[in-house]
């Protein structure tokens, strides 16, 4: 049984930053889930364009407001404590923090730890060591 707390991970490298963002990354494909879990804090005022051509996502939010564009259908939906989106297309979508949002999120297939954004939105496909798959 894996037991973790939020805080542990504070300054370890299971905590990673991006110019919007913060994740804590409570489970990854080393703990061998199958799955990636995340806690993310999308800081207030900013927005963010995804895009995980690897990896399908759910995304369930339990703190702030904000809204999600799906730029695949110009569709946009408010996000609210409560709110779940799942990306279950691999949709292109910008991610727009109204208030500080924290947003519970898991990845399949699982991140393996030091992925951020690529210049689309993406995270890379990565091996257990942290290669480019298929390199
Ligand atoms: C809200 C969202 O899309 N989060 C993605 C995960 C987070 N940015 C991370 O752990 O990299």
């Amino acid at each position: 049984m894996i037991v973790r707390r939020l805080e542990e991970l504070d300054g370890t490298d299971r905590s990673v930053s991006d110019t919007t963002w913060t994740s804590r990354r409570l489970l990854l494909a080393s703990d061998g889930m199958g799955f990636s879990m995340h806690d993310t804090i999308l800081h207030a005022g900013t927005e963010t364009p995804m895009w995980y051509r690897n990896h399908v996502e759910a995304v369930y939010c339990v703190e702030g407001e904000g809204e999600i564009e799906d730029l695949e259908r110009g569709e946009v939906h408010p996000i609210a404590p409560g709110t779940l989106y799942a990306l279950d297309r691999n949709d292109r979508h910008v991610l727009r923090a109204r208030t500080q949002l924290r947003m519970i999120c898991v990845f399949n297939p699982p991140l393996v730890g030091p992925e951020t954004h690529d210049e689309d939105g993406a995270y890379p496909l990565l091996t257990a060591d942290g290669e480019p798959a298929g390199a």
